[in-house]
């Protein structure tokens, strides 16, 4: 039986991908480094740290800065992204997402959140949807990012199901690769080419509903 979703955050509850885009761009920029929007899609999905090794390798700067450099560029990326997402709302919930929340709590399907950012929790506060989940997995807390699948193994412990059990719902290709690993059913949001792993793909999170989510698993 079907008794737990898994929720990616950036890119299925929420669009923070501009905020992050805004932020790393000019981080970027200030280390001479041309971040455009087609090189962050590469960083969905992908931790904090390791955005930064991949945006340095794409500048050729891969080996020039020593691990308290790159602390402290992570940090100011992250200042200046927690200064540009203040300004999000429930109204920056993504379609679908709320009544599928609702759907979740009514027939008693545990709701966690297993995204890659250390400001989930904050993200959700602004959003005031924290009270519909029954958990939040703290991927600080895991041996490996996406697409390891660590954090939707930790997902499905959190919610005290298996993983066979659950779903997980992602918009990156890293993430699809983690549900599919940790032996989840993914259902994903997006472009079918780019997300081809995942067991059915829906063009946005409109289409989202617990009878699109069974029929999923079912099959
Ligand atoms: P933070 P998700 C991911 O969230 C984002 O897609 C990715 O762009 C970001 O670098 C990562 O979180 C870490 O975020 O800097 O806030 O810890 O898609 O896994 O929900
Ligand atoms: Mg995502």
């Amino acid at each position: 039986m079907l008794k737990a979703v898994l929720f990616d955050l950036d890119g299925v509850i929420t669009d923070t991908a501009k905020f992050h885009f805004l932020a790393w761009r000019d981080l970027g920029a200030e280390l001479g480094i041309t971040v455009d929007e087609a090189f962050n899609e590469e960083l969905k999905g992908v931790s904090r740290m390791d955005s930064l090794e991949r945006i340095l390798a794409f500048g050729g700067l891969a080996d020039k800065y020593s691990t308290a450099e790159k602390e402290a560029f992570c940090t100011k990326k992250n200042d200046h992204y927690l200064e540009l997402i203040q300004e999000m709302t429930p109204a920056d919930i993504l379609p679908g997402i709320l009544p599928l929340l609702e759907e979740l709590r009514e027939v008693g399907l545990k709701a966690i959140v297993t995204s890659a950012s250390k400001n989930a929790p904050g993200i959700l506060e602004l959003l005031q949807v924290k009270d519909y989940f029954d958990g939040i997995v703290d991927p600080a807390s895991v041996a490996a990012g996406k697409p390891a699948p660590d954090i939707f193994l930790a997902g499905a412990a959190l919610a005290g199901v298996q993983p066979a059990e659950c779903i997980g719902v992602e918009d990156a290709a890293s993430g699809v690769e983690a549900i599919k690993a940790a032996g989840i059913t993914a259902v994903a949001i997006g472009d079918a080419e780019v997300l081809a792993q995942a067991d059915r793909v829906l063009a946005d999170t409109s289409a989202l509903s617990l009878a699109v989510l069974r029929d999923a698993w079912e099959k």
